[in-house]
């Protein structure tokens, strides 16, 4: 396959491991730990595996060379930059333990596991994918892990492979399933060790343990390269509005970083929109006060920054959708057999008065978009409702009705786009090479170790990658009981956008500055070669949470 100059220069990259892992390491254990919140009924549901210490790795000169193991990798939900690296460094890590160690990759996601469809991960292969972005490697899918029957088709599949551990590299609800699996397997003796990576660009993976998760560096990258360079256009040409919605179902931490490193004129956060208890007219309402701001002092242009998650976090919506999703679980088969177009009237009569009342007033298409088809984990597509056109249109309307008034007279013309795809499969960042190499190459060492329901945890990621902290998470420590599908279940806390944390202040600070101000900032793309502060800064989010500027 013909392959681009880049291509060629970024594969002979060697990423960087922390300093720890570079030899035989010995596992040095913490405390016991408890489960994020509803410590006793997560407790009861993992006598296996919760409670466990946490567990950081230190240097030692000792031999750690051990029998050689199988173990199997799946990618799981939507693709992030650096999954192929976090390979690599498993691969990696696995062979350190022992030359004969095998690995093997589960195709199209945990389905792969389930319908035994596998390739051996040879080190042709590896080398082939190191440094590249997308999931191409092995594929991934978003089958839920869930049943015992599952579970059970799996372990055939890893017995015949003598698989003696399995790595899923996945987001909040993939690493909630890597728990269960591992508390099974542990429950019927199974032999099998489950460890997680933490994964997604939405970077919602993340707790006081986990600093952030893979992906989120590089494509939050792509996203900021491509909003300044509309920015230099909008300040060209003066004559657009951009609506710009970014990607992250639901925590508007892209949204918020690519404010951070962009400054745009506007930048909805959703978690604010929810904790301020804001109708969609009142966040219409703030948008059309700054194009009226502007328009004052001849600015008919600006960018708006909306996240993709929005339209869930606005309460009334939030409780329809809660309602919705009970209401279509419950009645799975009766809303099935309905024609499309008496499907709208069949929701109505069959809501609340509140919540009729809200889908009522959505746009058509909204609405009509909330009772379609959730992922396999329950969540509304939302990145298939086009916020930013409904923004916009909405904006448009109460500018004329302040023009009517007398209370505008810019000019008022629109462009929208969507920038989600566009960042999920780059090239990972100097960061993300880092980070996913090391975190496979962690969860080789757990493996080592011999651990169960661990996720694999880098931290100190401010400093230069030598300096990294590598070590193991319990992954019931990360979980609560939220309710799901109408029914209350165990799982990761989700990690949004906090309304006192730093890198909120800092935006919340700067953002009357920017609103009638241009103060545009133009990141420029990722650079892999080059200056260190150029190449190998870590996001501002990170930096903000940590406090340092860099290392
Ligand atoms: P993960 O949570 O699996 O990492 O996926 C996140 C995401 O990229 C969201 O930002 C987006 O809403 C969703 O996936 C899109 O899903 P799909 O790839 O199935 O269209």
């Amino acid at each position: 396959m013909k392959k681009s100059a880049l291509q060629i220069a970024r594969a002979a990259y060697r990423p960087q491991l922390p300093i720890v892992l570079t030899g035989g390491v010995k596992v040095v254990e913490g405390q016991p730990t408890q489960s994020a919140g509803d410590q006793e009924e997560i407790a009861k549901l993992f006598p296996n595996t919760y409670g466990l210490p946490e567990i950081v790795f230190e240097k030692t000169s000792a031999n750690t060379e051990s029998a050689p193991i199988n173990v199997g990798v799946i990618l799981s939900g939507g693709q992030a930059p650096g999954g192929h690296n976090v390979i690599s460094g498993l691969f990696d890590g696995i062979k350190s333990i022992n030359r004969k160690s095998r690995l093997y990759g589960f195709l199209m996601g945990p389905g792969g596991l389930v319908d035994h469809k596998y390739k051996e991960l040879t080190a042709e292969i590896i080398d082939e994918y190191r440094n590249t972005g997308g999931f191409d490697i092995i594929g991934s899918g978003r089958t839920k892990l869930e049943t015992k029957e599952q579970f059970d088709k799996g372990l055939e599949i890893l017995r015949e492979l003598n698989i003696k551990a399995l790595v899923i590299i996945g987001g909040d609800d993939s690493n909630t399933n890597a728990a269960i699996l591992a508390e099974y397997y542990k429950a019927i003796g199974a032999g099998v060790q489950v460890i997680g990576v933490p994964k997604t660009i939405d970077g919602d993976l993340k707790n006081n343990v986990i600093e952030t998760s893979f992906g989120f560096d590089t494509a939050t990258k792509v996203y900021s390269e491509v909003i300044g360079n509309i920015q230099r256009d909008c300040n060209s040409a003066k004559k657009y509005w951009h609506f710009i919605k970014l990607m992250g179902r639901s925590a508007s931490h892209i949204a918020l970083e690519c404010a951070l490193q962009c400054q745009p004129n506007i930048c909805v956060i959703s978690e604010e929109v929810e904790a301020k208890k804001m109708t969609l007219g009142q966040v219409v309402e703030e948008i059309a006060d700054a194009v009226v701001a502007r328009a004052k002092e001849g600015l008919n242009y600006g960018v708006v920054l909306i996240p993709e998650g929005l339209i869930e976090f606005i309460p009334a919506v939030k409780t329809l959708i809660a309602e919705l999703n009970d209401l279509l679980a419950a009645k799975a088969e009766e809303f099935a057999a309905i024609a499309p177009e008496e499907q709208r009237a069949w929701v109505i009569s069959n809501l609340s008065e509140v919540n009729a009342a809200t889908y009522e007033s959505l746009p058509a298409g909204v609405a009509r978009q909330l009772t379609l088809d959730r992922d396999p984990h329950g969540n509304v597509q939302v990145s298939l409702i086009e916020t930013e056109k409904l923004l916009s249109e909405m904006v448009g309307k109460r500018l004329e009705q302040l023009a009517s008034e007398g209370k505008y007279n810019g000019k008022y013309s629109t462009m929208h786009h969507f920038f989600g795809y566009e960042g999920r499969c780059a090239d990972p960042s100097n960061f993300d090479a880092n980070y996913c190499y090391g975190l496979g190459f962690t969860a080789a060492c757990l493996i080592g170790a011999g651990v169960t329901g661990y996720m694999s945890s880098l931290r100190n990621l401010t400093f230069a990658p030598i300096n990294w902290v590598a070590g193991g998470i319990p992954i019931t420590m990360m979980m609560n009981m939220e309710r799901r599908h109408g029914e209350m279940k165990p799982v990761i806390r989700k990690a949004l956008v906090e309304l006192d944390g730093a890198p909120f202040l800092k935006f919340a600070k700067e953002r009357e500055t920017w609103k009638v101000g241009t103060c545009y900032t133009y990141p420029g793309p990722i650079q892999y070669f080059g200056p260190v502060e150029v190449c190998d800064q870590p996001s501002m989010t990170l930096v903000y949470e940590q406090k340092r500027r860099k290392y």
